[in-house]
């Protein structure tokens, strides 16, 4: 419409360079050990888009060889569309943005052998909003989550995030009350996140409440419909809907001249092509959500969604690995030359 159209001071063309127009001042980086990566800052020294990714995925998330190659192929998901990738990670307590490959081995490595020797998990942290200064203070590496993961960004003043699946709010949390963090940082930072909905492993309709509650706008990306990561609805609606990229910058940036300190939360869902095999993925969920209830792993704090994850893994015998290329992490993206060869599964 014209008139609205009339108030942008500056066309969308160029997302990134649209959302300068942001009123929230940042943080200064000097004097913290946080490391731009030379692609991040050169793309935003010249005014090019840059995408937040995370971390946890690599470390506590999917078994090498899965966690190394849907990580580049994130990354390299990005090049090829003009955007400068920022993995965040914690290594030797400085703050990445934007990894080295060796240093996505690295964490990729010491994720595996963490599940099997305590001594290296305990330096090898998983990082969430609240980890972040400690695991500065001790040096540790870490896999950001989406919550260490959007503090980061915001710091290095990166407006968009993309992801898989986000936390939420567990099923049984009234009870447990086990509720992501990431939830919280949805409500109170305003960087933008891109992910493909949330995991059944949650109480889906719990985790839209609290977003509700706690104010974040929550929207499909061309669907009217919540999606389930593995499938393109999760039998919710979705809050709100957007349908074009502009639409998501414009919205972005009126909630921040607002002065609403919110994120955006927008559901992507998972392309067509992948949906006989999410409903396959969506019973192994399902199976494993009921064992940890029995087995007492739904009250294990933050070892749940990595038990969970590992469990849909062993029950789907590997599929939930291969079927989460990059293109399922990042569907709105079209699937890399390299995406084509699935990764057989570590073991
Ligand atoms: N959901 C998934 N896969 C994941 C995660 C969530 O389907 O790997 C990771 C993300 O990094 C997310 C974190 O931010 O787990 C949430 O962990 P917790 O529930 O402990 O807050
Ligand atoms: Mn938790």
């Amino acid at each position: 419409d014209s008139a609205f159209e009339a108030w942008w001071p500056q066309s969308v063309e160029n997302i990134d360079a649209f959302l300068r127009g942001s009123p929230h001042p940042l943080p200064s980086l000097s004097g913290l050990p946080v490391d731009i990566a030379p692609e991040v800052a050169q793309a935003q020294a010249e005014g090019r888009p840059v995408v937040a990714l995370e971390s946890t995925l690599i470390t506590h998330g999917l078994p090498p060889p899965h966690s190394q190659t849907l990580a580049k192929e994130c990354e390299a998901l990005l090049r090829s569309q003009g955007v400068a990738p920022a993995t965040v990670a914690i290594l030797n307590g400085r703050v990445k943005v934007g990894l080295e490959e060796r240093d996505l081995d690295l964490l990729a490595e010491r994720g595996w052998e963490a599940r099997r020797d305590a001594d290296v998990a305990k330096r090898l942290w998983k990082v969430g909003r609240r980890e972040l200064g400690a695991a500065l203070v001790k040096g540790v590496h870490g896999g950001t989550t989406v919550s260490g993961t959007m503090a980061v960004a915001h710091l290095a003043g990166i407006k968009i995030f993309s992801t898989g699946g986000i936390g939420g709010v567990h099923r049984g949390a009234e009870t447990s009350f086990d509720i992501s963090s990431d939830l919280i940082s949805l409500s109170d930072t305003p960087v933008a996140v891109v992910c493909a909905g949330s995991k059944s492993i949650l109480d889906i309709g719990l985790t839209l409440e609290y977003l509700e509650a706690h104010a974040v706008p929550v929207a499909g990306y061309k669907t009217s419909d919540w999606p389930a990561f593995y499938t393109a609805q999760s039998g919710f609606k979705a809050p709100m809907q957007l349908d074009s990229a502009a639409e998501v910058a414009q919205t972005i940036l009126t909630t921040d001249r607002l002065g609403l300190s919110s994120s955006l939360l927008l559901g992507n869902p998972i392309p067509a092509e992948y949906h006989a095999v999410g409903a396959e993925l969506q019973t192994a969920v399902d199976q494993a959500v009921a064992e940890s209830v029995e087995n007492g792993m739904a009250k294990s704090g933050k070892q749940v969604t990595p038990w969970l994850l590992q469990r849909v893994a062993e029950l789907s015998k590997g599929k939930s690995l291969e079927s989460t290329p990059a293109s399922i992490f990042m569907p709105s993206f079209p699937p890399s030359p390299t995406s084509s060869s699935a990764p057989t599964p570590a073991e």
